[in-house]
Protein backbone atom coordinates (compact mmCIF):
# COMPACT_ATOMS: atom_id res chain seq x y z
CA UNK A 1 0.00 0.00 0.00
CA UNK A 2 2.86 2.24 0.75
CA UNK A 3 3.96 2.11 -2.94
CA UNK A 4 0.20 2.99 -4.13
CA UNK A 5 0.04 6.37 -1.29
CA UNK A 6 3.45 7.41 -1.94
CA UNK A 7 1.62 8.24 -5.75
CA UNK A 8 -1.33 9.77 -4.39
CA UNK A 9 1.23 11.82 -1.70
CA UNK A 10 4.63 12.41 -3.39
CA UNK A 11 6.72 13.59 -0.65
CA UNK A 12 4.21 13.17 1.63
CA UNK A 13 1.82 16.40 -0.06
CA UNK A 14 -1.45 15.48 -2.32
CA UNK A 15 -2.70 17.64 -4.63
CA UNK A 16 -5.81 16.15 -5.98
CA UNK A 17 -7.87 16.91 -8.54
CA UNK A 18 -12.02 16.67 -8.31
CA UNK A 19 -14.56 15.37 -10.94
CA UNK A 20 -17.11 14.12 -9.16
CA UNK A 21 -19.43 16.81 -9.41
CA UNK A 22 -21.17 16.01 -12.22
CA UNK A 23 -23.08 13.13 -9.69
CA UNK A 24 -23.29 15.31 -6.57
CA UNK A 25 -24.02 18.64 -7.69
CA UNK A 26 -25.52 18.03 -11.44
CA UNK A 27 -24.26 19.53 -14.55
CA UNK A 28 -24.64 23.06 -13.52
CA UNK A 29 -21.31 23.43 -11.93
CA UNK A 30 -19.95 23.33 -15.24
CA UNK A 31 -21.60 26.46 -16.33
CA UNK A 32 -19.18 28.85 -14.98
CA UNK A 33 -16.66 27.20 -17.53
CA UNK A 34 -18.61 25.14 -20.36
CA UNK A 35 -15.03 23.63 -21.55
CA UNK A 36 -15.03 22.16 -17.89
CA UNK A 37 -17.83 19.84 -19.50
CA UNK A 38 -15.53 17.85 -21.35
CA UNK A 39 -13.34 15.17 -19.90
CA UNK A 40 -10.75 15.40 -22.25
CA UNK A 41 -10.26 19.39 -21.03
CA UNK A 42 -9.93 18.24 -17.11
CA UNK A 43 -7.82 15.31 -18.23
CA UNK A 44 -5.51 17.98 -19.42
CA UNK A 45 -5.62 20.23 -16.60
CA UNK A 46 -4.77 17.03 -14.44
CA UNK A 47 -1.61 15.96 -16.50
CA UNK A 48 -0.01 19.88 -17.17
CA UNK A 49 -0.94 20.62 -13.61
CA UNK A 50 0.99 17.41 -12.01
CA UNK A 51 -1.98 16.88 -9.54
CA UNK A 52 -0.88 13.88 -7.98
CA UNK A 53 -4.28 12.04 -9.00
CA UNK A 54 -7.82 12.37 -10.27
CA UNK A 55 -11.16 11.54 -8.48
CA UNK A 56 -14.10 9.90 -10.54
CA UNK A 57 -17.06 7.77 -10.56
CA UNK A 58 -17.10 4.66 -12.51
CA UNK A 59 -18.96 6.27 -15.88
CA UNK A 60 -15.74 7.97 -16.50
CA UNK A 61 -13.53 5.84 -15.09
CA UNK A 62 -14.32 3.20 -17.65
CA UNK A 63 -15.58 5.22 -20.56
CA UNK A 64 -11.89 6.61 -20.35
CA UNK A 65 -9.89 4.19 -19.35
CA UNK A 66 -7.09 4.06 -21.55
CA UNK A 67 -6.64 7.86 -22.11
CA UNK A 68 -6.12 7.80 -17.85
CA UNK A 69 -4.10 5.01 -17.97
CA UNK A 70 -1.87 6.60 -21.19
CA UNK A 71 -1.81 10.04 -19.18
CA UNK A 72 -0.40 8.35 -16.20
CA UNK A 73 -2.21 10.07 -13.59
CA UNK A 74 -3.55 8.00 -11.23
CA UNK A 75 -7.14 7.72 -10.01
CA UNK A 76 -8.84 7.52 -7.04
CA UNK A 77 -12.59 5.82 -7.72
CA UNK A 78 -15.71 7.19 -5.45
CA UNK A 79 -17.48 4.24 -4.79
CA UNK A 80 -20.57 5.93 -3.29
CA UNK A 81 -22.75 9.09 -4.65
CA UNK A 82 -26.28 10.31 -4.79
CA UNK A 83 -27.59 13.70 -6.59
CA UNK A 84 -28.24 16.88 -5.30
CA UNK A 85 -32.19 16.26 -6.21
CA UNK A 86 -32.08 14.03 -3.20
CA UNK A 87 -33.16 16.72 -0.81
CA UNK A 88 -33.79 14.87 2.55
CA UNK A 89 -32.86 16.67 5.50
CA UNK A 90 -31.01 13.42 6.51
CA UNK A 91 -28.85 12.57 3.02
CA UNK A 92 -27.20 8.85 2.73
CA UNK A 93 -24.98 8.41 -0.51
CA UNK A 94 -24.41 4.46 -0.72
CA UNK A 95 -21.63 2.24 -2.18
CA UNK A 96 -22.66 2.05 -5.73
CA UNK A 97 -19.10 0.29 -6.64
CA UNK A 98 -16.89 -2.50 -4.69
CA UNK A 99 -13.16 -2.41 -4.31
CA UNK A 100 -12.82 -4.87 -6.86
CA UNK A 101 -14.24 -2.52 -9.26
CA UNK A 102 -11.81 0.30 -8.81
CA UNK A 103 -8.86 -2.82 -9.10
CA UNK A 104 -10.54 -3.40 -11.83
CA UNK A 105 -10.57 0.03 -13.67
CA UNK A 106 -6.73 0.37 -12.67
CA UNK A 107 -7.45 3.13 -9.92
CA UNK A 108 -4.60 3.48 -6.91
CA UNK A 109 -7.06 4.33 -4.78
CA UNK A 110 -10.60 4.83 -3.58
CA UNK A 111 -12.80 6.95 -2.21
CA UNK A 112 -16.10 7.55 0.12
CA UNK A 113 -18.27 9.81 1.60
CA UNK A 114 -19.24 10.13 5.12
CA UNK A 115 -22.47 12.35 6.14
CA UNK A 116 -21.49 12.16 10.18
CA UNK A 117 -24.58 13.14 12.17
CA UNK A 118 -27.23 12.16 9.35
CA UNK A 119 -29.61 9.30 10.64
CA UNK A 120 -28.06 7.15 8.15
CA UNK A 121 -24.75 7.41 9.15
CA UNK A 122 -24.63 4.00 10.56
CA UNK A 123 -25.18 2.54 7.30
CA UNK A 124 -22.42 4.88 5.77
CA UNK A 125 -20.40 4.19 8.92
CA UNK A 126 -20.56 0.42 7.96
CA UNK A 127 -19.95 0.53 4.08
CA UNK A 128 -16.96 2.29 4.46
CA UNK A 129 -15.06 -0.01 7.50
CA UNK A 130 -16.14 -2.31 4.86
CA UNK A 131 -14.58 -0.72 1.89
CA UNK A 132 -11.61 -0.24 3.98
CA UNK A 133 -11.38 -3.89 5.03
CA UNK A 134 -11.48 -5.77 1.91
CA UNK A 135 -9.29 -2.11 0.22
CA UNK A 136 -6.89 -2.69 2.73
CA UNK A 137 -6.25 -6.43 2.12
CA UNK A 138 -5.79 -5.34 -1.51
CA UNK A 139 -3.11 -2.72 -0.54
CA UNK A 140 -5.36 -0.12 -1.80
CA UNK A 141 -5.62 3.07 0.06
CA UNK A 142 -8.90 4.74 1.19
CA UNK A 143 -9.94 8.47 1.17
CA UNK A 144 -12.43 9.67 3.25
CA UNK A 145 -14.74 12.37 2.02
CA UNK A 146 -15.96 13.15 6.02
CA UNK A 147 -19.04 15.76 5.78
CA UNK A 148 -21.31 16.58 8.75
CA UNK A 149 -24.37 16.48 7.66
CA UNK A 150 -28.13 16.07 8.10
CA UNK A 151 -30.91 17.44 10.92
CA UNK A 152 -28.82 16.81 13.92
CA UNK A 153 -25.98 19.22 12.56
CA UNK A 154 -28.85 21.98 12.01
CA UNK A 155 -31.08 21.49 15.09
CA UNK A 156 -29.39 23.30 17.48
CA UNK A 157 -32.14 22.22 20.32
CA UNK A 158 -31.40 18.56 19.97
CA UNK A 159 -27.90 19.55 20.32
CA UNK A 160 -24.99 17.18 21.50
CA UNK A 161 -22.20 18.27 23.47
CA UNK A 162 -19.96 18.51 20.30
CA UNK A 163 -22.67 20.55 18.94
CA UNK A 164 -23.08 23.07 22.25
CA UNK A 165 -19.27 23.47 21.43
CA UNK A 166 -19.67 23.94 17.66
CA UNK A 167 -22.49 26.63 18.57
CA UNK A 168 -20.01 28.45 20.90
CA UNK A 169 -17.06 28.54 18.00
CA UNK A 170 -19.80 29.61 15.15
CA UNK A 171 -20.62 32.34 17.72
CA UNK A 172 -17.15 34.06 17.68
CA UNK A 173 -16.02 32.77 14.48
CA UNK A 174 -18.89 33.67 12.51
CA UNK A 175 -18.35 30.24 10.30
CA UNK A 176 -21.16 27.68 9.22
CA UNK A 177 -21.79 25.25 11.94
CA UNK A 178 -20.15 22.32 9.49
CA UNK A 179 -17.51 24.17 9.36
CA UNK A 180 -16.68 24.93 12.72
CA UNK A 181 -13.40 23.16 14.30
CA UNK A 182 -15.02 20.91 17.09
CA UNK A 183 -17.84 19.42 14.08
CA UNK A 184 -14.72 18.99 11.32
CA UNK A 185 -12.24 17.74 13.83
CA UNK A 186 -14.71 15.36 14.64
CA UNK A 187 -15.58 14.20 11.45
CA UNK A 188 -11.64 13.84 10.63
CA UNK A 189 -11.25 11.58 13.76
CA UNK A 190 -14.16 9.37 12.70
CA UNK A 191 -12.42 8.51 9.06
CA UNK A 192 -9.39 7.76 11.33
CA UNK A 193 -11.22 5.48 13.37
CA UNK A 194 -13.14 4.20 10.43
CA UNK A 195 -9.79 3.21 9.31
CA UNK A 196 -9.30 5.77 6.36
CA UNK A 197 -5.44 6.45 5.02
CA UNK A 198 -6.65 10.23 4.30
CA UNK A 199 -9.55 12.38 5.42
CA UNK A 200 -11.27 15.10 3.29
CA UNK A 201 -12.80 17.59 5.31
CA UNK A 202 -14.08 21.31 5.10
CA UNK A 203 -11.72 24.22 5.77
CA UNK A 204 -12.56 25.63 9.52
CA UNK A 205 -11.63 28.96 8.48
CA UNK A 206 -8.32 29.81 10.75
CA UNK A 207 -4.78 28.07 11.36
CA UNK A 208 -5.36 27.24 14.95
CA UNK A 209 -8.73 25.35 14.08
CA UNK A 210 -7.48 23.71 11.48
CA UNK A 211 -4.73 22.42 13.55
CA UNK A 212 -6.67 20.74 15.93
CA UNK A 213 -8.50 19.00 12.70
CA UNK A 214 -4.97 17.68 11.81
CA UNK A 215 -4.32 16.36 15.72
CA UNK A 216 -7.41 14.79 15.65
CA UNK A 217 -6.68 12.57 12.75
CA UNK A 218 -3.61 11.76 13.36
CA UNK A 219 -1.55 9.25 12.00
CA UNK A 220 -4.42 9.44 9.37
CA UNK A 221 -3.59 12.25 6.73
CA UNK A 222 -6.37 15.64 6.19
CA UNK A 223 -6.26 17.24 2.35
CA UNK A 224 -8.57 20.60 2.45
CA UNK A 225 -11.93 19.95 0.02
CA UNK A 226 -11.82 22.69 -2.20
CA UNK A 227 -15.29 24.22 -1.79
CA UNK A 228 -16.94 27.09 -4.16
CA UNK A 229 -14.56 29.15 -6.25
CA UNK A 230 -13.19 31.95 -4.58
CA UNK A 231 -13.06 35.76 -6.07
CA UNK A 232 -9.46 35.78 -6.84
CA UNK A 233 -6.65 32.83 -7.05
CA UNK A 234 -4.81 34.43 -3.69
CA UNK A 235 -7.90 34.25 -2.04
CA UNK A 236 -7.85 30.53 -2.34
CA UNK A 237 -3.65 30.16 -2.31
CA UNK A 238 -3.96 31.79 0.90
CA UNK A 239 -6.14 29.39 2.35
CA UNK A 240 -4.24 26.48 1.15
CA UNK A 241 -1.32 27.87 2.43
CA UNK A 242 -3.23 28.48 5.85
CA UNK A 243 -4.46 24.55 6.13
CA UNK A 244 -0.98 23.20 5.06
CA UNK A 245 0.67 25.68 7.82
CA UNK A 246 -1.70 24.00 10.09
CA UNK A 247 -0.08 20.78 9.44
CA UNK A 248 -2.75 19.68 6.25
CA UNK A 249 -1.20 17.49 3.57
CA UNK A 250 -2.38 19.43 0.45
CA UNK A 251 -6.10 19.57 -1.20
CA UNK A 252 -8.70 17.91 -3.38
CA UNK A 253 -9.99 20.26 -5.57
CA UNK A 254 -12.33 20.53 -8.28
CA UNK A 255 -14.71 23.42 -9.19
CA UNK A 256 -11.89 26.19 -7.80
CA UNK A 257 -9.54 24.43 -10.79
CA UNK A 258 -11.90 23.91 -13.64
CA UNK A 259 -14.10 26.52 -13.23
CA UNK A 260 -11.66 29.38 -13.56
CA UNK A 261 -11.23 30.33 -17.37
CA UNK A 262 -7.40 29.84 -16.45
CA UNK A 263 -7.01 26.86 -14.43
CA UNK A 264 -3.53 26.32 -15.40
CA UNK A 265 -2.25 29.37 -14.25
CA UNK A 266 -3.63 28.29 -10.82
CA UNK A 267 -2.76 24.56 -11.04
CA UNK A 268 0.79 26.13 -11.31
CA UNK A 269 0.99 28.25 -8.51
CA UNK A 270 -1.01 25.52 -6.54
CA UNK A 271 1.64 22.54 -7.04
CA UNK A 272 4.33 25.51 -6.51
CA UNK A 273 2.81 26.31 -2.69
CA UNK A 274 2.22 21.97 -2.40
CA UNK A 275 4.38 19.87 -4.07
CA UNK A 276 7.29 22.82 -4.06
CA UNK A 277 8.15 22.44 -7.49
P1 LIG B 1 -14.90 21.11 -4.92
O1 LIG B 1 -13.44 21.42 -4.82
O2 LIG B 1 -15.46 21.45 -6.26
O3 LIG B 1 -15.65 21.72 -3.77
O4 LIG B 1 -15.02 19.53 -4.82
C1 LIG B 1 -14.80 18.87 -3.59
C2 LIG B 1 -15.95 17.91 -3.35
O5 LIG B 1 -15.74 17.17 -2.18
C3 LIG B 1 -16.20 16.96 -4.50
O6 LIG B 1 -15.35 15.84 -4.46
C4 LIG B 1 -17.64 16.65 -4.30
O7 LIG B 1 -18.29 16.34 -5.48
C5 LIG B 1 -18.20 17.93 -3.78
O8 LIG B 1 -17.15 18.63 -3.18
C6 LIG B 1 -19.29 17.72 -2.76
O9 LIG B 1 -19.82 18.98 -2.49
P2 LIG B 1 -20.92 19.24 -1.41
O10 LIG B 1 -20.20 19.72 -0.20
O11 LIG B 1 -21.78 20.30 -2.01
O12 LIG B 1 -21.66 17.95 -1.18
Amino acid sequence: MKEKLAKIMPNGRSMILAYDQGLEHGPRDFDKNPKSRKFEYILDIAVRGDFTSLVLHAGLAEKYHREIVDAGVPLILKLNGKSELFTEDDPYSPQLYAVEDAIALGATAVGYTVYTGSNYEYEMNRELADIVRVAHSNDVPVIGWMYPRGRAITDKLSASKTMQLAIAEQKTSGMAIDETPAIVSYAARVGMELGADIVKVKNTGSIEGFKRVVESAAPTKVVMSGGTMTNTDDEFLNTVGDVLKAGAIGVAVGRNIWQRQNPHELSEKLRKLILGF
